[in-house]
């Protein structure tokens, strides 16, 4: 009767370990990714853990094309750029910016090895002085095979 009893209490605080593991696996998957300007939405699924996640989808990662909001700037300004960094880790991280949707990243910020520090960041990138109706910022955190992160947000430039 004990036995049993004792081995019933076991079998629960086993479970109960696994499914707490498991939770806690499912919240810190994520590594980083960027918070501001917002991103795409990523369908049927978690937007932050799935953003957060490494991705080997080009140009843009999982979210890949799918809709989101869209951040309005003025020629030249600049632009707040927001990232969480859930799990640090090396590997340089930049900001890219097509003009033309997502056909022509090029880069125009290098925030160096952004992803060493667990936490919340912010920092400031400039915009060129031009017009585009339809462009995209992006997240890029290359911390080797296996761990690249690629976030995009919907951007508009104009006056
Ligand atoms: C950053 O990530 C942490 C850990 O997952 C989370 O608790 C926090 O809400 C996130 N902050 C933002 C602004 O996304
Ligand atoms: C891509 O961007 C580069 C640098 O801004 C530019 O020289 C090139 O013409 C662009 N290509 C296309 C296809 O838009
Ligand atoms: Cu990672």
């Amino acid at each position: 009767m004990y036995f049993t009893g004792q081995s019933k209490k076991s079998f629960n605080l086993i479970f109960l370990v696994f499914a707490i593991l498991i939770g806690l696996a499912a919240r810190v998957s994520a590594h980083g990714y960027m918070v501001t300007p917002p991103i795409r939405l990523v369908p049927n699924g978690d937007k932050i853990s799935l953003a957060g996640d490494p991705t080997e989808v080009f140009p843009c990662g999982i979210a890949g094309n799918s809709p989101g909001p869209v951040t309005k700037y003025r020629p030249g300004e600049s632009m707040l750029v927001a990232y969480n960094i859930t799990i640090p880790h090396p590997g340089p991280c930049e900001i890219d910016l097509s003009m033309n949707g997502d056909n022509n990243f090029t880069n125009i910020a290098n925030l160096g090895e952004c992803g060493n520090t667990l936490g919340f960041f912010a920092t400031f990138v400039d915009l060129p002085y031009e017009n585009c109706e339809t462009c995209t910022v992006r997240f890029y955190w290359n911390g080797g095979p296996g761990q690249l992160y690629l976030n995009c947000a919907n951007i508009q430039i104009s006056l």
